[in-house]
């Protein structure tokens, strides 16, 4: 068998994964794309060496960074999508029928026509009438928005590189001056196991900017710490309880995780003190 090997960008910790065929590789202006095949998870879609999606569990990720936000926001139309090239969250978003418009904003495009090749379920979205592709630096676009969309979602790929940028504070204060009243941001944050610290320092950024912020986690089986955390902020309401019942089709994300997902106040507090003794 040949042997994938994914080395955790900040942890001092590789995860081993036996690969039964590399049906692509090829490396862009951005990074360098590869699609292998598991026996378990199914097809793998890897950036730079960093597990992205796999078909079998592909769905936790991209049900939990869409739909906990989208539920606290009570007539969601207008959403920005920044990265997520698989198309995975897009297809989360226009699950939700008061969508009108999803701006998709990836900026290597290649990803995108791998998606389309290798993962038809996952970039199945893309198509649709409502979503318009902008093959461009997010924070760029972001910059240029003015009280103009309901949701921003941010689904990059680790906190490093060109994905940086994308947790400053200055990207924040646009996200801010794009949202609309009651507007809603949602992104990864890394493992509460492996990368505490990066979660941390993500929520006191939002804190910085947005007047409700909120951390919830969802186990994911193929990103590094596993116990994989979501930073959410808003302009108008909070998160836990949400003000749209849950009518989209899913598979795991329900009425009943949106409600255990979020930390604990108990486990929050400390977090934000930095007194988490793990
Ligand atoms: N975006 C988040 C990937 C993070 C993976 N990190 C890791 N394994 N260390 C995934 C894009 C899916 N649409």
């Amino acid at each position: 068998v040949i042997e994938f090997t994914e080395k955790d960008p900040y942890a001092p910790i590789a995860y081993v994964y036996e690969i039964s065929d590399v049906l692509f590789d090829k490396k862009t202006a951005y990074q360098r794309i590869q699609v292998v095949e598991n026996r378990f998870f199914g097809r793998m879609l890897l950036l730079d060496g960093i597990v992205q999606i796999t078909d079998k569990d592909e769905f936790f990720y991209h049900e939990m960074l869409a739909h906990p936000v989208l539920h606290a926001h009570p007539d969601p139309r207008r959403v920005v999508v920044i990265g997520g090239g698989d198309g995975g969250t897009v297809r989360e978003v226009l699950k939700h029928d008061t969508v009108e418009k999803v701006f998709f904003i990836e900026i290597d495009e290649e990803v995108i026509e791998t998606s389309r090749r290798f993962f038809p379920k996952v970039s199945a979205g893309i198509d649709d009438p409502r979503v318009e592709v902008r093959p461009m630096d997010g924070a760029e676009f972001v910059k240029e928005l003015a009280d103009e969309v309901d949701a921003i979602i941010v689904d990059s790929t680790d906190i490093v590189g060109f994905a940086k940028v994308l947790f400053e504070e200055s990207f924040f204060r646009s996200v801010n001056r794009a949202l609309r009243a009651g507007g809603v941001y949602a992104s990864h944050t890394e493992s509460l196991h492996f990368h505490l610290n990066i979660v941390r320092e993500v929520q006191e950024v939002l804190r910085r900017v947005f007047p409700v912020v909120d951390l919830y986690t969802a186990s994911i089986a193929t990103y590094g710490g596993n116990w994989w955390a979501f930073g959410c902020a808003s302009k108008g309401g909070g998160f836990r309880d949400k003000v749209r019942p849950c009518k989209v089709p899913t598979r795991f994300y329900d009425e009943e995780v949106h409600r255990q997902a979020f930390l604990t106040p108990r486990l929050y507090d400390r977090l934000l003190r930095g007194e988490l003794d793990w």
